[in-house]
């Protein structure tokens, strides 16, 4: 029997990047078939197609692959290709699409998320050109969950995912291939190895990553310490669990303090860290942190010391929320610079056309054309590039590059597991009020401008609407907020705070944006609508 019945299950929303849920409400009857058979129903043909499968390697990942494989099977699939012990990191699951010439892929993941039994997890679909599902392809997956009646899945033995192997189920056949190899290949084919191993094995330059017991640990080990020749101490909490040994694998400030425990107090040139799926990244001098939006600006300003980037870039994009930093090296260089919604999807489009090569969001994320997700080991491979091409430390290439451009300080405060009533009133509120705005003062600064940001997309044409709310003061500043899509309960209210200062380049961020926050609790009333007096998490 492969045909089952089953009936539409309601809230198989998918939010910011793919459907991300508690491990318990996965596991009730037909959740994942009913999400699974509506992507697969959402293609245009599933008949002799090649699917890419992988996970971040968290609780359910490998029971989750297995149903996978079972209805992929039964809907007609011709090949899988699936990660050793169902291991992919998401940029690693982009890379393999692009190489082997697939449908798309089903990528495991509630990546920043904690894993465990009582912890959340994730299911979202990337298309053939390796990125997120658009918005449109989002909707039709979604409308299918509504209207569901059956799903497909074979009954057959289970497959060995631990070793590396082709296996046949039906008329499927399904490969289990090295997690990390074809990455490896195309890191390989962007960066300066040589001059990296050189740095690295000079002694006078010393580093860590913390992989956060995630998905990037195999690839940090094979990439940093097999390849680049690194000690192995330079590589920590390596090993991927399926609870990521209890922690968030989120890499900040808060969540990876070990790793700047160990920078601080051994002195080291460089840290870096990446998330649950390893696609993001957070990187830090010696006892100096560098914000995302800093990053990406640095990294597209030195992009030409880099092998795969040294004819120039087609063109940058940032999200919304994120600094205008990256604008201001962008005018300099002369190429074009996109503002996009939150979340990786909106970026697809524009590398596909060719109009960008770099981008990135202020939530540690940094990628480019190389794959169609952000990628958070890339990231440290282009400062390490950096480094051992201009013989600077991360605090002398940040002034300097201050010095030029100015200093756009920028902070996120998070508010979490406020009530969703709540926060839905303080926004309607707020977009009643976004038209009186102009023109008047809130705790001494003067509003330029107020609106709800939206977006069309240059290449289709595409319209996202209420993308958040925007509010720009003569100052220079500007703050943004908006819900969090990617949240397991409750709201969470992200605002985010940015201002420019061409002057001040070494005042504390919290400091130097003090005035913005005055004058968002006078405009939104933060605390009277949540009834919270400060944020739960400051990056
Ligand atoms: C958050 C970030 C966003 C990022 C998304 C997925 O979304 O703000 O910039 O693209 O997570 O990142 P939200 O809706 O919670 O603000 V990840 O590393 O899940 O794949
Ligand atoms: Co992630």
């Amino acid at each position: 029997m492969t045909l089952h019945a089953t009936s539409p299950i309601d809230g198989q929303k998918p939010g910011t990047s793919g459907l991300r849920k508690k491990v318990k409400v996965f596991q009730q009857s037909n959740y994942l078939e009913n999400f699974v058979q509506s992507i697969f129903d959402a293609l245009d043909s599933c008949d002799g197609q090649r699917l890419v499968v992988g996970g971040d390697g968290r609780y359910l990942n490998r029971d989750a692959i297995q149903t996978i494989i079972q209805m992929a099977v039964a809907n007609g699939f011709g090949e899988l290709i699936i990660g050793q012990s169902g291991i992919l990191s998401t940029p690693a699951a982009s890379c393999v699409i692009r190489k082997y010439p697939s449908c798309g892929g089903i990528v495991l993941s509630a990546s920043h998320n904690p894993g465990g039994p009582d912890e959340d997890f994730g299911i979202k679909f990337n298309g053939p050109n390796g990125g997120p599902a658009t918005e449109a392809m989002t909707e039709v997956i979604y409308r299918n969950t509504q209207q569901i009646s059956e799903y497909s899945k074979a009954d057959i033995e289970p497959v060995e995912l631990d070793v590396i192997g082709e296996h046949t189920r039906g008329s499927t056949l399904i490969r289990v291939i090295d997690s990390v190899v074809d990455y490896a290949e195309l890191m390989q084919q962007l960066f300066d190895f040589d001059a990296m191993r050189t740095l690295i094995s000079s002694g006078n330059f010393r580093f860590c990553f913390d992989a956060m017991h995630a998905v990037a640990g195999p690839y940090a080990q094979q990439i940093l310490i097999d390849l680049l020749g690194a000690p192995a101490d330079s590589v920590i909490n390596a090993e991927p669990k399926e609870d990521f040994g209890g922690h968030h694998p989120d890499p900040n400030l808060v969540h990876a303090a070990e790793l700047v425990e160990r920078v601080n107090a051994q002195g080291l040139d460089f840290g870096a860290a990446s998330d649950g799926d390893g696609d993001r990244n957070m990187v830090l001098g010696n006892h100096f942190y560098i914000n995302p939006c800093d990053s990406l600006a640095l990294l597209a300003a030195q992009s030409s010391q880099i092998p795969a980037y040294s004819s120039g870039l087609a063109g940058v994009a940032r999200s919304m929320p994120t600094s205008r930093a990256l604008d201001r090296v962008a005018a300099k260089l002369n190429l074009d610079c996109y503002e996009t919604p939150t979340g990786w999807k909106f970026f697809g489009n524009l590398m596909d056309a060719q109009r960008i090569t770099f981008c990135g969001e202020e939530s540690f994320g940094t990628g480019s054309s190389h794959v169609r997700e952000k990628d958070g080991l890339w990231a440290v491979l282009c400062w390490l590039n950096v480094f051992a091409a201009t013989g600077k430390s991360a605090t002398q290439l940040m002034q300097e590059h201050w010095a030029i451009y100015g200093r756009d300080y920028f902070s996120r405060h998070d508010y979490e597991g406020v009530d969703s009533d709540a926060a839905a009133a303080m926004f309607a509120e707020l977009k009643q009020k976004l038209p009186t705005l102009a023109g008047s003062e809130y705790a001494g600064l003067s509003v330029d401008q107020a609106d709800e940001f939206g977006y069309t997309d240059p290449v289709d044409g595409s319209v996202s609407q209420g993308q958040g709310v925007r509010i720009f003061f003569s100052s220079g500043g500007r703050i943004v907020l908006r819900l969090s899509g990617t949240g397991t309960s409750g709201a969470t209210l992200r605002v985010y705070y940015d201002q420019f200062d061409a002057e001040s380049l070494d005042l504390d961020p919290q400091k130097a944006l003090a005035p913005l926050m005055r004058a968002a609790e006078a405009i939104v009333g933060i605390e009277k609508h949540t009834g919270r007096a400060a944020p739960d998490v400051v990056t």
